[in-house]
Formats: structure tokens, C-alpha cells, sequence
């Protein structure tokens, strides 16, 4: 069996989940104007939760958009891996709203680089942050998180796994060796 070592359990994430909502109400002065997009596949139901916990706090309805990102690998140059976007569905308007854009882990930060691509193409928010489960580092990009569940050191012949009860059978994020 391979060898994993423990992150994260179903309490822990949703006590980053609770903290991240607290920290986006504090940051945002509260839940107007925010629009929170998920990245799919594990993006989106975090991208719920911090929505149905924001609500709990504060009362709002904070609307849930998802992007749909797909890493590409050129088969020419077998180490370049470009995230292409296949799709966005955000049922509002972008304009001069503050965008979240919620991922499970920040690696190279390619993906949220499309992301950013595929918002300001439909629209010019007054503000995007990005807000993740997982900060595993390795950025290629100049690219940050505001809201970060967990910073975890990792190599890169590691991945981290993370799975949600929404997808997958239940909630805990491991590091795993490729
Ligand atoms: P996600 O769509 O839920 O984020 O990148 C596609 C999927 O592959 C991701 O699911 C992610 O869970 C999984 N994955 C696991 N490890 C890695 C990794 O090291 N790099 C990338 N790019 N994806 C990984
Ligand atoms: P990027 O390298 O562009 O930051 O990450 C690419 C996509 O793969 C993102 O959606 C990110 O969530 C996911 N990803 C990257 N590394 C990992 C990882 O180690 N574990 C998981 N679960 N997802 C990852
Ligand atoms: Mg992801």
C-alpha cells in the first residue's frame, strides 16, 4: 500500500471552511457584491459550503458560479501542461462585483491563471480573490491565495489528495507519492 500521510479530516475541513467564510465577510465588510466560482471538479462544492456557511453567519444569499478548467498536455513537449478553459456558468452579472474564485489545492497556479482569463473576458469585476483548501507551493506564476485552509510543504513527486463527501464518499485531504 502506499505510504499517506494524514492532512486532514472531516472536522478540520470544516473548520477552514468556517474560518475562510469569517475571513471573507471580514476582508469584504461583509456578503454584498460577492459572487463565489468554483473550480471544477472539487472547487465547486467548497465553493457551496463557504456559500451555505457565509448564509449561516450572515444571512445572504452569496450566488455560486463554476468554472470548468482542464489541464491540456502538448504532446510535443511532454512537460508543459496548460490548463483550457471548457466553460463557465455564473447565473449574474460579474460586472463590478467581488469575484472568489474557490479551488481544493494551489500548485503551479496555472489554472487560477485561466480562470482569471475566462472572468475578465465576461466581464470587468471590481475585485478577484482566490481562496483554497490546499497550498502546496511550487508556484510557476506570479499567484497568491487570500484565504488558505492549509499551507503544506510538498515535493513534487507528492500529490495531494483531497476528497469531499460531494464527489467522493467522504471528506479528508492526504499526501500521497505519485
Ligand atoms: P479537481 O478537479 O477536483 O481539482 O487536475 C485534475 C484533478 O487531478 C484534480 O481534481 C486533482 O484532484 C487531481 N490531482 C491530483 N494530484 C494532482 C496533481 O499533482 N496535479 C494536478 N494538476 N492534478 C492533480
Ligand atoms: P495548478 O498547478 O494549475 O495550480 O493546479 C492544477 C489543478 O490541479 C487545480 O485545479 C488544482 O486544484 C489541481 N491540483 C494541483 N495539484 C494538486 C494536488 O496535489 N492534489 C489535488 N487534489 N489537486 C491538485
Ligand atoms: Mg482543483
Amino acid at each position: 500500500m502506499k505510504k499517506q500521510v494524514h492532512l486532514m479530516d472531516d472536522k478540520a475541513i470544516n473548520r477552514a471552511i468556517t474560518r475562510i467564510a469569517h475571513e471573507i465577510l471580514e476582508k469584504n465588510k461583509g456578503a454584498n457584491d460577492i459572487i463565489l466560482v468554483g473550480i471544477k471538479t472539487r472547487g465547486v462544492p467548497l465553493a457551496n459550503r463557504l456559500a451555505e456557511k457565509i448564509k449561516s453567519i450572515e444571512e445572504n444569499e452569496v450566488p455560486v458560479g463554476v468554472l470548468d478548467i482542464t489541464l491540456y498536455r502538448d504532446d510535443l513537449s511532454k512537460d508543459t501542461i496548460d490548463p483550457v478553459i471548457h466553460g463557465s456558468k455564473i447565473n449574474a452579472d460579474i460586472n463590478d462585483k467581488k469575484i472568489i474564485l474557490v479551488d481544493d489545492v494551489l500548485y503551479t497556479g496555472r489554472t487560477v491563471r485561466a480562470a482569471l482569463d475566462a472572468l475578465v473576458d465576461i466581464g470587468r469585476p471590481q475585485i478577484i480573490q482566490l481562496a483554497v483548501l490546499v497550498d502546496r507551493g511550487h508556484r510557476e506564476l506570479p499567484i497568491r491565495a487570500d484565504y488558505v485552509g492549509k499551507n503544506v510543504p510538498t515535493s513534487k513527486e507528492e500529490v495531494v489528495k483531497v476528497n469531499l463527501q460531494e464527489v467522493d464518499k467522504d471528506n479528508f485531504v492526504v499526501i500521497t507519492r505519485l
